[in-house]
């Protein structure tokens, strides 16, 4: 672990060299990939702040692969981290919540050694009413032999992602990654461009006191759900009720649950029976962060790094937050709480 002051001014690529250096037989290609996210998250960031002023708002005609209408930062997003990635000789495919296939690498570049799996602009049905959204990514080793990246990739569990994290769009821009030596955030200085160290270390704060759950689902919930809501919420007699924060973009609620405590609920209910979020670009990534910074993650039942993916698009149930709560969701589950307080 490096440590610094909270004086000491640390630039991302400063910080991802010194980390580097923790593992002596490193190449660097690992720490170029997050140069190079960091340089695309500027870019998206930048286009973000002024979507209020270019003609960048609202809807395209296009769906996207999961159905939903695509919206024209998403594209935009999209593409600037393709585009920034592609071609840097570290990659051999791409993912993108986005696209319906895997992204090759185009034949012109040299292909490298990892997968970068990505999530371009999460949360962006709130993007018309400028509310925070994010972009989280996530990058594997390849295992396939060959030179391109193949499926097999891409769908490994999550425990062997070598790095991850997002990037939030907020009133300010941070950056928030590990690469398995603890959860490090950066807050983005506009004036200069650069990433600089404002969180080292993070720690989620115990015990958790805030719950980011949409109760709109209450009704196809099942009833150990609702049981455990009831217990989050302090109903049951059991504990205090924690504080109920849902903005519908999964890196604000995210953030704000890893630096303040909290628990961040998507369950599985009689509409989604295997819940909305991507296992691949949403689950895994924040998981990794979330569990390096002494936090949990789980589908309810499995640890979500452990899940073993079948398919580029999955989607998982999740809980993700403090150890505790991230428990009391698997006693839901495996049927320990249900009935108390209903
Ligand atoms: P959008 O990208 O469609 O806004 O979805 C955002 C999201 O994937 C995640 O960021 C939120 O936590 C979650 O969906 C909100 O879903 P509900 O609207 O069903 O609560």
């Amino acid at each position: 672990m490096v440590l610094h002051t909270a004086t000491s001014v640390v630039t991302i690529e400063r910080y991802i060299i010194e980390q580097e250096r923790l593992y002596p037989e490193a190449t660097g290609e690992l720490s170029g990939i997050l140069y190079d996210v960091a340089l695309a998250a500027k870019m998206i960031a930048n286009k973000v702040r002024s979507a209020g002023l270019a003609d960048i708002l609202g809807a395209t005609d296009d769906e996207n692969v999961q159905g939903e209408i695509q919206q024209k930062l998403d594209v935009i997003a999209n593409d600037i981290i393709i585009k920034a990635m592609d071609h840097g000789g570290r990659l051999c495919a791409m993912a993108s919540e986005e696209e319906p296939d895997i992204i090759p690498i185009p034949e012109r570049f040299r292909c490298g050694k990892y997968v970068l799996l990505f999530d371009p602009l999460d949360g962006s049905s709130n993007i018309d009413v400028n509310v925070p959204v994010g972009t989280i990514f996530s990058v594997m080793r390849k295992i396939t032999r060959g030179t391109r990246g193949e499926m097999e990739d891409m769908l490994q569990p999550g425990r062997r992602q070598v790095a991850a994290g997002y990037i939030l769009y907020g009133s300010s821009t941070m950056l928030v990654y590990t690469t398995g030596q603890g959860s490090h955030g950066f807050t983005l200085d506009p004036s200069i461009g650069e990433f600089l160290l404002s969180h080292p270390n993070i720690r989620i704060k115990d015990p958790a006191r805030y719950l980011s759950v949409n109760d709109a689902y209450e009704q196809v919930w099942d009833e150990n759900v609702k049981a455990l809501m009831r217990r989050y919420r302090g109903l049951d007699g059991e504990q205090s009720p924690m504080n109920v924060r849902y903005v519908g973009s999964l890196v604000a609620d995210f953030h704000r649950n890893l630096l303040g405590g909290g628990v961040f609920a998507y369950p599985a209910n009689k509409k989604t029976p295997k819940g909305k979020l991507r296992l691949l670009y949403e689950a895994n990534p924040l998981a990794f962060v979330c569990e390096q910074a002494g936090g949990a993650a789980s589908n309810g039942t499995t640890r979500i790094l452990d899940i073993q993916p079948t398919e580029l698009h999955e989607r998982t149930p999740l809980f993700i937050g403090n150890k505790n709560a991230v428990a009391q969701a698997e006693a839901m589950l495996r049927g320990e709480l249900a009935g108390v307080g209903a």
